[in-house]
């Protein structure tokens, strides 16, 4: 099948990365900065009014504090999502105490973020959708016994179409272990008709391999992204002068910027959030359409099944070694412009 994806259009997206660029620079110089025109964005999603429901299964307190950085971000984001479970999925280390970490920074911050938007919800139901799930590589087969994690996602996935008139699915983002989806699947396979999952692979996978193995041998007509380079690009390439490195964007426009600002610089100084592409992917682009334009990026269909997309492989939309890296980084200013915006909320009046 030939590759849909074209990975521009070039002129309306600098006319907004400029436009984003000058906001930055004027807060940098300590002047008002005015926010970004949305034009030349990738049409459609959560930030366009599209409202996903979500559920994040996270290796959260794991090895790479990255994770933490990602719950931040995510949190920020919470008044245009349904999250409908926070799941502690490792496997290793990682508890559903480090989740509540973040919503214990979240709740500092609530009141001022409130101010902004009405729509963020409050810590205490945040916290009724925290859950435990495989704390364990799963074995050979792929699956073993439901998880607090896992008897959740099928209990969400079962809710589509309750009221009367929602049928939007329920998307899963998998930034750690993959064994919960792989139970929930296995233990009810009619939920794979409600269910959409964006996952990143790589280290994960190599953590749980039977438990990817089993999803994708087994269940080929899940509706399912894997990530197994391109999310490289939310930390490798893109514009990263001035204000917009690594290093030098959490300093100037995280660090001090509230509770969570300052839990995401103490767990790690310089931006990884290695995951957040899979909630860039909903917050701008349509997310029905895989082979389009997000901010979280742009993939590809295989042979493998009628729902399943992966990392482009052309050679122009590389990153170095990492396949498809550029659909994400090609959009930093924007997305990093965009939550810099959020997370002046923390520490600005309306
Ligand atoms: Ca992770």
């Amino acid at each position: 099948m030939p590759f849909p994806f074209l990975p521009f259009p070039v002129f309306p997206r600098y006319i907004a990365a400029t436009a984003a660029w000058l906001a930055v620079a004027a807060i940098w110089g300590g002047v008002p900065a005015v926010a970004a025109a949305p034009r030349g964005y990738p049409a459609g999603g959560a930030l366009a009014g599209q409202r996903p429901r979500v559920i994040v299964s996270s290796d959260i307190g794991g090895s790479d504090p990255d994770d933490f950085q990602s719950m931040v971000h995510l949190l920020v984001y919470a008044d245009v999502l349904d999250v409908e479970g926070l799941i502690s999925s490792p496997p290793g280390k990682g508890r559903v105490a480090d989740i509540l970490e973040v919503i214990a920074a979240y709740e500092q911050d609530f009141p001022q973020l409130k101010r902004h938007s009405q729509t963020y919800p409050t810590p205490a139901s945040l916290r009724a959708l925290v859950k435990q799930g495989a704390t364990e590589p799963a074995p050979e087969v792929g699956y073993s016994q439901p998880t607090e994690g896992s008897r959740w996602m099928v209990q969400r996935a079962r809710r589509s179409g309750s009221p009367p008139g929602d049928n939007r699915p329920l998307w899963i983002l998998v930034w750690g272990g993959i064994s919960d989806v792989a139970q929930a699947v296995h233990d009810e396979p009619g939920i794979k008709a409600q269910i959409r999952v964006y996952s990143t692979g790589s280290w994960n996978t190599r953590n749980d391999p039977a438990a990817r193995n089993y999803l994708h041998q087994r269940h080929r007509d899940l509706w399912w992204i894997e990530s197994d380079t391109a999310f490289r690009g939310m930390y490798q390439g893109g514009r990263q002068d001035g204000p917009w490195g690594n290093r030098s964007f959490p300093d100037a426009h995280v660090r001090g910027h509230g509770a969570l600002g300052d839990l995401l610089c103490r767990k790690k100084a310089d931006l990884k959030m290695g995951d957040t592409p899979s909630l860039l992917y909903l917050l701008r682009g349509d997310p029905d359409g895989p082979t389009g334009e997000h901010w979280g990026g742009a993939f590809v269909p295989t042979d493998h099944g009628p729902h399943y997309w992966t990392d482009n492989p052309a050679a122009e939309l590389r990153e170095g070694n990492y396949a498809g890296a550029k659909t994400v980084n090609q959009w930093r200013v924007d997305y990093l412009g965009d939550w810099q915006a959020r997370m002046d909320w923390t520490a600005r009046a309306p």
